[in-house]
């Protein structure tokens, strides 16, 4: 349940410094930033905008939510960032912006939308980060809620922002977060949360490796259950004494694993058969995993184990992620253009048990590209390069095995058919971010799926 706006006045207030006084700037004015505004005059507070584009279309400004608002484009100004005494910073808005870290400096609040939704809701809410696999398992747990019968307000990095589910009245929320949202949150107290992995990703934007586990390890803060994962050695060290951990692993004992059962594989909880895997219908090893932790969180805000085991026998996952695309003279498409960095690309071809044909590139936000050499030398017979950072990647990959460079995903399949024979299979799992060529990673996807089905035709 939502609670009264005198109680979530009284909140912010309390854990944030926000009220009807403040000066407030909304930072960044996208599906964050309207969602911010949305809420704030809901509330009755007065903000003002700043976006660092030059222009917005007319439409976009066309909403009742702005009237009053006085919306400023262009460089972002530090004086007037210091003027204010809290900054709403959409969470693609750089921390290290010089006006923002003026502002916070000078003692202006920089916070983001998750710490406004976390003083707005008086019900659990499970929270969600990790390099990969953060969509499935907030999607996986919506479902699990749903067999439970829990009505639950599912989003926040995907899909619906986090402030737009208030409307939902939800009994639970389920949100994914990123560590862009993570690392200007400050009062989120999950009652349970999960770091799923951490490997590089976003290393345009944290200075390092430890920095990025370190800002998406705040998923924690609080009091709630913390859902381990006994495989990622950084999340392992996540542990907390006096709070309740539950820990999960595909390779060793943990609360919940894998164990053999009357000749065959199965989930385990607390050492008891909960599932048979050959009952998930989820392809890949990593998603074992998922399913583990999905569990493990239901498990930790009381959900029934029948119900969520229900609700895993009837997932079949989410588009764009090791999708099989068709079937075309014994060869196997697979769109996997949701894998935007190494770990998803890594894990993708770890689940083969035979060699494909790698198609991959696009923005490789600085990460080291040399991490994929081993598994292309075991499970690659070739890859085939695009984008902004293909020369990078051919470098790294110093012809372990054939590489060719095409200039769009309609070369890319057009080359992927001449290599493939019957037998084979050919991946897009691009290891790399699409905005280099296209709108997002859909779009990739089905740029790559209408090559394919060209092909067939
Ligand atoms: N802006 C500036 N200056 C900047 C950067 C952005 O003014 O330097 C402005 C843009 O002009 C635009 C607005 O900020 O008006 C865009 O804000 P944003 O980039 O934060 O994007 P939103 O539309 O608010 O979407 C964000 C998430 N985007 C990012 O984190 C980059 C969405 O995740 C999320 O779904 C949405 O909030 C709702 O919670 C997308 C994403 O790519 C899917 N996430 C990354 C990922 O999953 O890897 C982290
Ligand atoms: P996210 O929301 O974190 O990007 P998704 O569930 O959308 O995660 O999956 C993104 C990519 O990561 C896909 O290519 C998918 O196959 C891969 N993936 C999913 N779960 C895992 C995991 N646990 N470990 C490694 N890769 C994974």
């Amino acid at each position: 349940m939502t609670m009264e706006i005198s109680t979530i006045k009284a909140q912010l207030k309390k854990q944030l410094k926000l009220s009807g006084k403040s000066k407030i700037i909304v930072v960044g004015l996208g599906a964050t930033g309207e969602s911010v505004a949305r809420y704030l005059t809901g509330l009755g507070f007065k903000f003002s905008v700043a976006d660092s584009r030059q222009q917005l279309p007319v439409a976009n400004l066309a909403k009742p939510y702005l009237e009053n608002s006085e919306i400023v484009y262009g460089p972002f100004d530090a004086v007037r960032f210091m003027g204010a005494s809290h900054l709403i910073v959409s969470p693609g808005v750089s921390l290290s912006e010089p006006a923002i870290v003026s502002a916070h400096a000078n003692g202006v609040r920089v916070i983001g939308d998750i710490d406004l939704f976390a003083c707005s809701v008086a019900v659990p809410i499970i929270a969600i980060t990790g390099s990969n696999g953060k969509s499935t398992v907030t999607t996986l747990v919506g479902e699990m809620a749903a067999a439970c019968k829990i009505k639950a307000g599912v989003g926040g990095n995907l899909g619906v922002p986090a402030l737009d589910l208030l409307d939902t009245n939800a009994d639970l929320y389920v949100l994914e977060l990123s560590s862009f949202q993570l690392e200007r949150t400050h009062c989120l107290n999950a009652a349970a949360a999960t770091v799923l992995n951490v490997s590089p990703d976003h290393l345009d934007r944290h200075a390092n490796l430890i920095d990025y586990a370190t800002q998406k390890q705040r998923i924690f803060a609080g009091k709630g259950a913390l859902v381990i994962n006994l495989d990622d050695p950084l999340v392992s060290l996540m542990r907390e004494r006096g709070r309740h951990n539950y820990t999960f692993s595909i390779t060793k004992p943990a609360d919940f694993c894998i164990g053999g059962f009357g000749g065959n594989e199965a989930l385990f909880y607390g050492g008891q058969p909960i599932l048979p895997i050959a009952e998930i219908p989820l392809e890949g090893r990593h998603n074992i995993a998922n399913v583990l932790a999905a569990l493990a969180l239901g498990k930790a805000v009381g959900m029934d184990e029948a119900n969520m085991c229900q609700a895993i026998r009837q997932f079949v996952g989410l588009p764009h992620r090791m999708q099989k695309v068709a079937e075309i003279a014994g060869v196997t498409w697979v769109n996997d253009s949701k894998a935007t960095n190494i770990g998803a690309c890594v894990a993708a071809l770890e689940g083969y048990l035979h060699k494909v044909i790698l198609i991959a590139g696009g923005d490789a936000k600085g990460a080291d590209m040399a991490d994929l050499v081993a598994v292309v030398k075991e499970k690659a017979k070739s890859v085939i390069l695009m984008g902004k950072d293909a020369g990078l990647i051919k470098i790294a990959l110093n012809d372990c095995v054939p590489v060719y460079e095409v200039k769009n995903m309609s070369e890319a399949v057009t080359m992927a058919a001449k290599l493939a024979q019957a037998g084979d299979s050919v991946l897009l799992s691009p290891a790399c971010a699409s905005l280099d060529q296209y709108k997002n990673y859909q779009e990739r996807g089905d740029k790559f799926a209408a090559a394919v089905l060209r092909l067939a035709a």
